[in-house]
């Protein structure tokens, strides 16, 4: 009889939808950046249902560079849910973008059955997404049944945050949604990942070698990556630098580790620092492009050669990061975290401080270019230009430190990175490594959402329209980001004539007198015309009181801007030019 009953006793079964979401929840992940569709729509519904936040938006895009951003401001990944085929597409290049720059992501997508896909029957968004987005991230995975969510998730969770964090794709076919199991063995099956980002003790051996270079070093110098921001080791870094003395310049991310206006910030006398330096201490920071690839004329070009060029220590997690563009003649393999502290331990007794030449060096060619800049900033041109209207949004920085500043464009960029002094580590949110067009809005969701704070997004007009339709998504949610669209009306500028005299306005111009704040005001956010620096400055002042979603048009001297702002070098005709 008893055997009768429990055999025919129905016990709680639970599915593939609440499996994913249950084994996010269970690692700390309760918010979920994306765009529902077949077959991920009631997945978003019961994430809500489940009580998670659902951030849903107007183009994958944004919603995977939202997740990316989010990855680099928390430090669990963030995650990304798309459809099939188109929508997994468009959430690619955030991954991918999210792996370049080392940030911890997790792009989950439905897709189609695999048993149509493989034999290439035509199923409605067939494609063979795995296979695609394997060579595009750190890792891929699928699962095929509702036992191995857990597996699948926690891989997934490793995979993005530990060692050189990075994007993670993951498959989940529709059919997996609707598996069915047993819920106690399905809750039995889920992991809650244990130290997912374990610390990496640097060798004792290593730590000596860096400290002997530095120490012997007569010009060195600290270059602050935004890995070394990731890392959130601020309270280490600061006393490292604080306590050798030593000179350091930030990456663009890296602003605000210490404050910009510390007075060991070479940043204001970077041109001159990297070609003089003897020894360099790289810390979370690539010898990649925006280095020079640590050589050439950046570095010394030839002079370098007769004094021997730079010797280079270098902190990074990854072990084959070393030598990837010159020798690297002391690595320290590990997190940032351990590698500094046992570089502290290691100078806790005295430690010579650099030489006053080299620091007094440093100090004046650095106030002679913040003098230079104080004089720019303090013009006040018709029309409006770059500095100007800088000169205002660095003011207002300054008086709401705990802002998120979200950057892109050219000449938006470039002025905005040297004009706009950071005060708190993670605040700066840019481009990165591929100087990618289009992350605007994503990173302006994910910052409102994942920290609170008041988001400022400082937008070039062609950058801003890469993305510019989430104003939408920021006025749904009601976030309290500010965008500031520079617009100087084109990629640039405004002013380029068609080299074949036809009617058609030049590939680089847009629009005169675009109203960009009208579009906000279709979604009940508030929009502002703003042609000079006052005009700007109320703005914005009134956004952050009101917290509102708003967008400023800025606008901006049309002649102003230079060829890819600061990188007018990387343009092919510029070496025609030189030959
Ligand atoms: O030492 P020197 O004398 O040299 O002076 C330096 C510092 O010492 C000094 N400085 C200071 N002075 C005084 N006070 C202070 N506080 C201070 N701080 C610094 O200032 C100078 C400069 O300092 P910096 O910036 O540190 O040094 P430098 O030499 O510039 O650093 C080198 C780099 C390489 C590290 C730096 O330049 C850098 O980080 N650059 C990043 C560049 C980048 O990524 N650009 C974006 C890409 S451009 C292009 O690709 C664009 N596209 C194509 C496209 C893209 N990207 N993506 C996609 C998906 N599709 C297409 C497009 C479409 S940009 C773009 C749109 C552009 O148009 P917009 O309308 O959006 O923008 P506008 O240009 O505004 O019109
Ligand atoms: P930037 O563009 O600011 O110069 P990069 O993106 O080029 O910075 O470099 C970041 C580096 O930081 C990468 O090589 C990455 O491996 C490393 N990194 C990321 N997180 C950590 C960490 N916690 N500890 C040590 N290195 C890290
Ligand atoms: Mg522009």
């Amino acid at each position: 009889m008893s055997n009768l009953s429990e055999s025919t006793e129905v016990r709680p079964t639970t599915d593939g939808f609440h499996l994913v979401l249950d084994a996010l929840k269970l690692n700390g992940i309760h918010t979920i950046y994306g765009l529902p569709g077949i077959p991920v729509t009631d997945l978003t519904r019961m994430a809500q249902a489940e009580g998670m936040r659902m951030i849903s938006f107007r183009h994958e895009q944004n919603a995977g560079n939202a997740a990316a951003i989010a990855g680099f401001i928390t430090a669990k990944p963030g995650v990304c849910l798309t459809v099939s085929a188109p929508g997994f597409l468009n959430g690619l290049t955030a991954l991918s973008n999210a792996t370049t720059n080392c940030f911890p992501m997790i792009l989950i997508s439905g897709s189609s059955e695999r048993e149509i896909v493989d034999l290439q029957q035509g199923d409605y968004e067939e494609m063979d997404q795995l296979a695609i987005a394997r060579p595009l991230c750190k890792a891929a995975y699928r699962v095929l049944h509702a036992e191995d969510i857990g597996v699948g998730i926690a891989r997934a969770i490793r995979s993005a945050v530990s060692g050189r964090p990075g994007g993670v794709y993951l498959d989940l076919p529709a059919k997996l949604f609707a598996q069915t199991m047993d819920a106690e063995a399905g809750s039995a099956s889920l992991i809650e990942v244990v130290d997912p980002a374990p610390r990496q003790i640097p060798a004792p051996d290593a730590v000596q070698r860096a400290l002997g270079l530095l120490r012997g070093a007569k010009k060195p110098l600290i270059v602050l990556g935004k890995g070394a921001a990731y890392a959130r080791a601020d309270e280490a870094l600061r006393t490292l630098v604080e306590k050798t003395g030593i000179p350091y310049l930030p990456m663009s991310m890296a602003k605000g580790i210490l404050p910009d206006t510390h007075e060991q910030s070479a940043a204001a006398a970077r041109s001159f620092v990297l070609p003089e330096a003897d020894v360099v201490l790289l810390i979370g920071a690539r010898l990649n492009w925006l280095l020079s690839h640590g050589k050439g004329k950046t570095w010394g070009g030839a002079n370098a050669k007769a004094w021997g060029g730079q010797k280079f220590i270098q902190i990074d997690i990854s072990p084959t990061e070393m030598d990837s563009n010159v020798r690297i003649d002391a690595p320290l393999v590990g997190d940032v975290g351990s590698c500094v502290s046992a570089l502290l331990e290691g100078i806790a007794g005295q430690w010579p401080q650099p030489p006053a030449e080299w620091i007094n060096a440093i100090a004046e060619r650095r106030n002679k270019n913040i003098g230079k800049m104080a004089e720019t900033l303090a013009k006040d041109p018709r029309p409006m230009n770059f500095h100007s209207a800088l000169n205002v949004v660095r003011d207002i920085v300054r008086d709401n430190p705990a802002a998120m500043l979200v950057n892109e464009g050219a000449n938006a960029l470039d002025f905005t990175r040297s004009i706009v002094d950071m005060y708190q580590p993670r605040k700066r949110l840019d481009v990165g490594t591929w100087g990618v067009m289009g992350i605007g809005m994503g990173f302006a969701v994910a910052a409102a959402v994942e920290t609170g704070q008041q988001v400022i997004a400082i937008e070039g007009d062609s950058a801003f329209g890469f993305s510019g339709m989430e104003v939408e998504t920021i006025c749904r949610y009601g976030l309290p980001v500010c965008i500031v669209i520079f617009n100087n009306n084109g990629v640039y500028r405004g002013t380029d004539q068609n080299l074949g005299g036809g009617s058609d306005v030049a590939p680089t111009v847009f629009v005169k007198d675009a109203r960009y704040e009208k579009l906000i005001e279709a979604f009940g956010g508030v929009g502002v015309y703003a042609t000079t620096p006052a005009e700007l400055r109320t703005g914005m002042e009134q956004a952050i009181r009101s917290r509102k979603p708003t967008l400023i048009n800025a606008i901006i001297d049309e002649t102003a801007g230079t060829e890819s702002g600061r990188i007018t070098g990387l343009n092919p005709a510029a070496s025609l030019k030189k030959k």
